[in-house]
């Protein structure tokens, strides 16, 4: 490797250099929910990560929010082709989560309050690259944006990032979630404008 100077931050963010193919900026937060927004008490909230065993790792939202925290501020991309840079979140990241997980399974069907699933590999959940986030913007994440916690995957087209996160089934045998199922692909990869299956 060559020299490498002091405080090099990688691609230097002038206008337009963070924006995926195909995507434009949007400075607001729109809202986009395939159903009614479902209302999650506290009390009754919890998190499970069920792996390809049938072993079951459960949260409620005290032993959630004991976890150690991360503040990720990250740029999201829709596939209907807004993005939004910058985004501010408090939440644990999925290496605190799948932590004490045994597992070797490949894939991640991950699913919400409300019904929705969404289909990824594992490897996308891992390595700083995903959290269950339950603020935004300095406040709690409001129920339409997916509180009281959503996933985050933000290196993946959003529909990845399911509001009202319930849980996450291993899988040994990729299985499509809501928008998988209806031809959207099954890793979402902006900057490869994997929109739809075959892309
Ligand atoms: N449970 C659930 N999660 C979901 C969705 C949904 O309909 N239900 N929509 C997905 C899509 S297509 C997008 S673009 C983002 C939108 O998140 P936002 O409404 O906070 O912008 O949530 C994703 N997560
Ligand atoms: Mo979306």
């Amino acid at each position: 490797m060559g020299i490498v100077s002091p405080g090099f931050q990688g691609r230097p963010r002038s206008a337009g250099s963070d924006l995926p193919p195909g995507q434009y900026l949007t400075e607001d937060f729109p809202v986009l929910s395939a159903g009614p927004t479902p209302r999650v008490p506290l009390e009754t909230w919890e998190f499970t990560i069920t792996t390809e065993a049938g072993v079951e790792h459960r949260w409620d939202w005290p032993a959630f929010r004991a976890l150690p925290g991360e503040s990720p501020t990250v740029d999201i991309h829709c596939v209907t082709q807004w993005s939004k840079l910058g985004t501010c979140w408090e939440g644990v990241s999925l290496d605190v989560l799948l932590g004490d997980v045994d597992t070797a399974a490949e894939y991640a069907l991950v699913h919400s309050y409300g019904g929705y699933t969404t289909n990824l590999p594992l490897t996308d959940l891992l390595d700083g690259q995903a959290w269950v986030v339950h603020r935004y913007d300095g406040a709690a994440l409001e129920p339409e944006h997916g509180g009281p916690a959503r996933l985050l995957v933000p290196h993946l087209y959003f529909w990845k990032s399911a509001k009202w996160v319930r849980g996450i089934r291993l899988l040994e045998r990729d299985e499509q979630g809501f928008w998988e199922a209806g031809g959207y692909h099954d890793r979402g990869d902006p900057w490869l404008e994997q929109r739809y299956q075959g892309d």
